[in-house]
């Protein structure tokens, strides 16, 4: 079956690295992908590369567990992850190439009166803003996912459900994202790691690389758990956490479940992929480092919380486990920024929720430094919240334990 392998044509072109472009992106996850993308489409842009200290996609990215959704609560960003859920619906198409997007529905579940009157305020909060809603009664929502125990020890009262969200297949949004934008010129550079970043009277001139110094005018850095690192090196302290988040998946099974349960109570979320195999993850790991691994207890607590809401998995075996590092910000927002360098950008601080903004997340970041300003969708998601106290509490939408 693979003997054809070597007469594939390349996806997309391995460019030597320019000496000079007009923006680097720093980081070749989907985010930065659809950053390059929609800076060439919708910009004009036309000297762009994607630095990657690894391989394209395989970061976050390649690590999460594909949930889109755009129920969020306040204003700011539903508006944001709406924007991103109507590029959604139109990526295959865009790019294209097909994402797998699947609007299979997400449920999150509610366990206890408090639940129950956050989702309903939630819900209602969404429908202000022309977000798709509604409450399933717990005979509801038996009827959507036959196999789940109501009575469990924190019983199911109900659940919000979102009809349009759903999940994608993660690899397929960088590849499709990295071939679009290699079409429209764009050079995307792997195993390429941004060591410095060369300033001149508060200005970016460079970054320095694995493969030498790269002059650019303006530096636009999407390095999710690795942000830090990077803002550290052009003397900028961001107000993040970076932390371990854990998934895993089973062996294959028949159709079980089409659509996708989440509880923040119990800390744990489910669906089933396309191959069968279940899909689950965790609250992230309470301590903070670059490890891509998280800690036995937590893969514990996960499954426990899941066979209890699913008897019916109990004896289900799990092929593989692995984590990602999440940037986690103080509000569980996003930073979508300008900083103090001129022509140095960031967008990061998605945290255990980006991977369903990654078309939204590109097509404002692509604005911001084309423009050198915010687009009205992310100009409340600046650094300078952090010093005004304009804070977006979305730690309860985020419905994953931080
Ligand atoms: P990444 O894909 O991590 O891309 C950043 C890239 O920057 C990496 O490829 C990295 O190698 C590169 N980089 C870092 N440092 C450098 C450097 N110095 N030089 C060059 N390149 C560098 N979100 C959801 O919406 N739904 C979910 O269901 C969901 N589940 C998740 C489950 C898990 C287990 C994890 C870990 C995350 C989950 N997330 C989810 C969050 C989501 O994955 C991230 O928010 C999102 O993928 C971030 O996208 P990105 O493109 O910025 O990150
Ligand atoms: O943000 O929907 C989400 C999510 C699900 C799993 C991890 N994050």
């Amino acid at each position: 079956g693979l003997s054809n392998h070597d007469r594939w044509p390349r996806a997309w072109r391995s460019p030597e690295p320019r000496r000079v472009y007009d923006v680097v992106v720093v980081g070749g996850g989907g985010h930065g992908l659809a950053t390059a993308y929609y800076l060439a489409k919708e910009h004009g842009l036309k000297n762009i590369a994607v630095l990657e200290k690894g391989w394209v996609g395989g970061g976050n990215t390649a690590r999460n567990t594909t949930i889109v959704r755009s129920n969020y609560l306040w204003d700011e960003s539903s508006q944001l992850y709406e924007k991103s859920m109507q590029l959604w619906e139109g990526l295959s198409q865009a790019l294209n190439y097909n994402v797998m997007f699947s609007q299979r529905g997400v449920m999150n579940l509610a366990h206890n009166l408090q639940d129950v009157r956050d989702t309903q305020r939630r819900i209602t909060a969404n429908r202000y803003n022309g977000i798709d809603g509604e409450w399933l009664t717990p005979a509801q929502v038996k009827e959507i996912v036959p196999a789940i125990n109501l009575d469990c020890r924190y019983p199911v009262l109900g659940a919000s459900f979102q009809r349009r969200a759903g999940v994608a297949r993660h690899d397929a949004v960088a590849w499709g994202y990295a071939r679009a934008a290699d079409r429209l010129g764009v050079d995307i550079i792997e195993n390429c790691p941004v060591t410095g970043i060369r300033r001149e009277n508060g200005e970016v001139c460079g970054v320095e690389t694995g493969r030498g110094y790269i002059q650019a005018a303006k530096v636009a850095v999407v390095a999710a758990g690795h942000s830090s690192v990077i803002a550290d090196m052009a003397g900028i302290r961001l107000p993040l956490e970076s932390h371990p988040l854990q998934a895993l998946v089973s062996e294959p099974l028949k159709p079980v479940m089409d659509t996708v349960v989440m509880s923040n109570a119990v800390h744990a979320y489910i669906s089933q992929s396309d191959k069968g195999d279940l899909v689950i993850g965790a609250g992230i790991d309470q301590y903070v480092g670059y490890g891509q691994r998280g800690s036995f207890h937590l893969i514990e607590s996960t499954l426990q919380a899941i066979v209890e809401m699913f008897p019916v998995f109990s004896r289900v075996r799990m092929n593989r486990q692995w984590g990602g590092i999440v940037d986690v910000s103080p509000d569980a927002c996003p930073i979508i920024s300008t900083t103090p360098v001129k022509g140095l950008y960031f967008n990061c601080g998605w945290g255990t929720g980006g991977f369903k903004a990654t078309p939204g997340s590109g097509w404002v970041f692509a604005y911001t430094v084309a423009n050198n300003a915010p687009h009205r969708l992310n100009a409340p998601f600046s650094l300078a919240r952090f010093q005004t106290g304009h804070l977006i509490d979305e730690h309860g939408a985020a419905a994953v334990a931080h």
